[in-house]
């Protein structure tokens, strides 16, 4: 049975000190967080609510959590990936008035299970998922929870996709926004947050150049656009591979050479996938790469690169640095894998997950969700929905207003006009 991490660290207090500092500094780089903050706490939208959260537990997620309770919910949380947790700053969650966190870096199969199962042990009205894991053990083995659950919202594109897959075959039985999808978050998260916290983190793990580097980028959907265009702006040569056509000439129409990863595996010197599919680097592409390559992975889950396969294939395997597991092929090539092939932007050893920015726009979009369930979740039917203009508006225009942009409105001749078929020439 899970218990929660301040019953499981030794050096609680100093844990709890460096995880809050990690917060106040995100926070003060969050105006949306901060401004719904105030909000919340004034009006207390979630007073008698109990929030699970499965999430990346680290500062800004931290931060969400925390303005969810500020605002009266007792939250639950445990992390989304068994590598992405700041341990300091789930202890500093752990000690806050109304949050519970079961989130611990490094944990086994067995023990990411049972601290989403402890989350859920908290008979959740509103469940914030990242990845879908809440959603489908709730379904699976607690569906007798799904009747006091007003709702969910879902952070990232591989959930949204679990979701629908779910939501098709009629199996979703409580309805979930799907955060990801909503441009608050998916052109700014997916983006520039996936593309500059991989980049960043890649060349912290290994203290490499981009510069006249060929990276292969595979999948050129939200996220492998901004990992090609980071990368291209830092001076590398990028390959993308896709199986799309019209992202395959997207990219082509950008500039970038488009070939098939059979190709691609011997031209490249870093691969990054963010397909969000399995199987995308595989035995006969490990076979055709070069000595000293580097295997990224920046999709949710870990099954883009085949790791079995490349074990299989290696005479040797050793951490070549910390994050860095080296896998020596027979002839002598040398095969470095990131972060276990996980998430490369938020499980190496030094990564940050995305820039605190950006997570305060997805966030604030979270906040925002979770606030439209306990005022309107009558209004949802089971099943996944968009997140309603409104409230994605209605963050921009807190953003904006941090930032001190002002800008047009239409003018009432203007949104007739924008609103007539009868104007022609
Ligand atoms: N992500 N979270 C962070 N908390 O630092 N960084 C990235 C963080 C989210 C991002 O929104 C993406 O959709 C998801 O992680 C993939 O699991």
């Amino acid at each position: 049975m899970t218990t929660p991490i301040s019953e499981r660290l030794d050096d609680l207090d100093e844990a709890r000190d460096s995880g809050r500092r990690k917060m106040d500094w995100a926070i003060q780089h969050m105006p949306i967080c901060g401004a719904l903050r105030e909000q919340f706490e004034a009006d207390q939208p979630f007073a008698g609510e109990r929030i699970g959260m499965a999430m990346h537990v680290e500062a800004k997620t931290a931060v969400l959590a925390e303005i969810l309770a500020v605002g009266g919910a007792e939250v639950a949380i445990t992390g989304c990936n068994p590598l992405s947790t700041h341990d300091d700053v789930s202890a500093a969650l752990d000690a806050v008035d109304g949050i519970t966190s079961y989130a611990e870096r490094g944990v086994d199969d067995e023990e990411y299970y049972e601290a989403i199962e402890a989350v859920i042990g908290h008979k959740p009205t509103i469940t914030v998922d990242d990845g879908m894991d809440l959603v489908a053990a709730i379904h699976e083995d607690y569906p007798e929870l799904i009747d006091t659950i007003i709702g969910g919202a879902e952070e990232t594109t591989t959930g949204v996709h679990r979701l629908r897959a779910m939501d098709d075959d009629g199996e979703l039985d409580y309805p979930v926004f799907a955060v990801n999808d909503t441009p608050m978050k998916r052109l700014f998260d997916n983006v520039h947050g996936t593309g500059e916290s991989s980049l960043a983190s890649i060349a912290m793990t290994t203290n490499l150049s981009w510069a006249g580097k060929t990276v292969v980028v595979s999948g050129y959907g939200d996220c492998g656009k901004g990992v090609a265009k980071k990368a291209s702006g830092q001076n590398a040569d990028v390959i993308v591979t896709e199986v799309e056509p019209r992202r395959a000439l997207e990219a082509h129409m950008e500039g970038y050479d488009v070939k098939p990863m059979a190709e691609a595996a011997a031209e490249g010197d870093v691969f990054i996938t963010t397909t969000g599919n399995r199987d995308v680097i595989v035995e006969e592409h490990f076979e055709a790469m070069q000595d000293g390559v580097l295997l990224a992975n920046a999709g949710h889950f870990d099954v883009e690169v085949d790791l079995d396969a490349l074990s299989d294939l290696a005479v040797d395997t050793y951490e070549a640095r910390n994050g860095v597991q080296t896998y020596e092929m027979a002839d002598g090539r040398r095969l470095n894998v990131l972060a276990e092939g996980r998430l490369v932007n938020l499980a190496t050893p030094i990564a940050l997950g995305h820039p605190v920015e950006v997570m305060d726009q997805s966030f604030g979009v979270q906040a925002v969700c979770v606030r439209e369930l306990v005022e309107n979740g009558d209004d949802y039917e089971a099943g996944v929905h968009a997140v309603p203009d409104r409230l994605d508006k209605e963050v921009a225009e807190i953003k904006l207003d941090a930032e001190g942009v002002d800008f047009d409105s239409l003018t009432d001749t203007q949104a007739e006009y924008m609103d007539s078929w009868q104007h022609g020439t």
